[in-house]
């Protein structure tokens, strides 16, 4: 246990699965009592089994449940949790959720309301940032008021061009448009779907770099405003705008684009007086060398362990100590990177059915461990994968003294990684890994949908799984360890 006192007595995580359980972790080496929340298909979940309390927060659906505020405050405050950690995505970027914390005298752990209301106005973000001398794309940043406007700008600005939602965000109603025809259908259809999706259907246009890399800047903000990064993350590989695989260092940012990318981020930081953990996303273009301010994410991501890797830094642990007021306890001498950390995301999701969510009882669980291989899951034999929720299940993290040997290690982590029972895309994973372009580093953001990449048959797993019969069904050693642990008198506030 840490000797100091620790920043809060009591935290409750407002999230489920594998962020749920990576916080848990954290706030139990800083010796913090932790309040886990769950939906009624979550009462039997790993992030509940591994919290202190726990409390029902009601049925499946997340409005009702994971997006429910004021279920969430009640339980912070029925079991007396002082601060509430929102892990990513539910709550974690609505400055509403943020607001009501802070008027219910309970701490939210990330940014302010006012950073969340700046980071989700894409346009308005990008507006003030250009004021103030950050790069971004060559654009127009102003709401769209109609389709035969969008044309105008299309033709100033030249085709290919990319039409966003101004509250958008993960890529949701994105679409690249390569003429006058296809603009004028993606326009109406994408302004429906912002709406559907965020209550808002203002659009916005910009050049399209078809050739970009997505280059994303991990900073930490103390409350006194003092400023580090932990250097960058490549996140081109994505799947339908959907991040799968991610990486630390990037393969294409050398030590003077990594000095020009990490000043730009810091003084976004700086700029937008953000505080906390946050991440500064810019697109890269090789062909001018140049970075381009995409949007800040004004929560913790995913893919945050790849950065955990190569600087050893616990970026949970800054947020609560952030949150509680301390001063970061590192000056940016004081962080180094040191070798390769490559992240596969593990989603219940079927390559053979085009991805399709595959959710259902996980049978059989063994992951993968050995040198430099940290498994971030929210998973166990005999748990249920609900249909309700985000598929991802699991990231596997591999850390190696350079990119080729972590490559390696991670195909190694994954051809030893047993999860059966469900569908997933660990097959898909193993094929992007042995992919010669994707091994020579040469990756862009339209690499998934240009290269064809055939999912790989998962080898049958080696270790065998001891099976009991209790009465009529099978049940396994693992199950066994559900039910004890369920009847070891844990606090289960209903
Ligand atoms: C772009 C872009 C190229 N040009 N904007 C995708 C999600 C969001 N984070 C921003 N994204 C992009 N914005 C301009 N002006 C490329 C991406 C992008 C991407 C686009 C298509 C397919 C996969 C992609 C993966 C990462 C980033």
């Amino acid at each position: 246990m840490s000797l100091e006192s620790p920043p809060f007595k009591k935290i409750l995580i407002a999230n489920r699965g594998e962020i749920a359980v990576r916080v848990i972790r954290t706030c139990k080496e800083l010796g913090i009592k932790t309040v886990a929340v769950y939906s009624s298909v979550d009462k039997d979940a790993l992030h509940v089994l591994m919290a202190d309390e726990a409390c029902y927060i009601g049925p499946p659906e997340p409005l009702k449940s994971y997006l429910n505020m004021d279920a969430i405050i009640k339980a912070a405050k029925r079991t007396g949790a002082e601060a509430i950690h929102p892990g990513y995505g539910f709550l974690s970027q609505n400055p509403d959720f943020a607001e009501r914390c802070e008027e219910e005298g309970l701490v939210f752990i990330g940014p302010s309301a006012e950073v969340h209301r700046f980071s989700g106005d894409k346009v308005g973000a990008k507006r003030f940032l250009a004021h103030n001398g950050i790069p971004v794309v060559p654009g127009k940043y102003e709401p769209l008021t109609d389709v035969d406007e969008a044309l105008d700008v299309a033709e100033s600005i030249g085709y290919p061009v990319m039409l966003k939602p101004r509250f958008g965000g993960g890529g949701i109603g994105m679409r690249i448009c390569h003429g006058p025809d296809e603009l004028r259908e993606a326009f109406m259809a994408s302004s429906k779907l912002a709406l559907s999706a965020f209550g808002r259907s203002e659009l916005y246009l910009e050049k399209y770099y078809p050739r970009a890399r997505h280059i994303e800047v991990q900073i930490l903000v103390d409350k006194r405003g003092r400023v580090i990064h932990l250097f960058e993350r490549e996140c081109s590989i994505q799947r339908r705008f959907q991040k799968i695989l991610e990486e630390a260092p990037s393969p294409i940012i050398d030590d003077e684009l990594r000095e020009k990318v990490t000043e730009l981020a810091v003084r976004v930081a700086k700029t937008i007086k953000y505080i906390n953990a946050g991440t500064i996303e810019f697109l890269f273009v090789p062909s001018e060398e140049a970075f381009y301010f995409l949007e800040v994410n004004s929560r913790i991501q995913v893919e945050h362990p790849v950065t955990e890797m190569i600087t050893g830094v616990d970026i949970v642990e800054m947020q609560i100590r952030i949150a509680a007021g301390e001063d970061l306890p590192l000056d940016q001498e004081d962080v180094a990177m040191r070798g390769h950390a490559i992240e596969c995301r593990i989603y219940a999701e079927d390559p053979e059915r085009n991805f399709e969510p595959s959710p259902g009882r996980i049978m059989g669980y063994d992951p993968p461990g050995g040198p430099g291989v940290r498994v971030d899951d929210g998973v166990y034999a005999g748990c249920e994968v609900p249909p309700y929720y985000d598929p991802l299940i699991s990231k596997v993290i591999v850390w190696a003294p350079n990119r080729e040997k972590a490559i390696i290690r991670m195909r190694r982590a994954l051809e030893e990684y047993v999860i059966e029972g469900i569908k997933t895309n660990i097959g898909f994973h193993l094929a992007i890994l042995r992919n010669p372009a994707f091994i020579k580093g040469d990756i862009y953001t339209r690499f998934l949908d240009e290269v064809k990449i055939e999912a790989e048959k998962i080898p049958l797993s080696r270790r065998p799984h001891v099976r009991e019969t209790k009465g009529e069904s099978e049940v396994t050693v693992e199950e066994k360890a559900v039910d004890a642990w369920k009847l070891s008198g844990r606090v289960m506030l209903g």
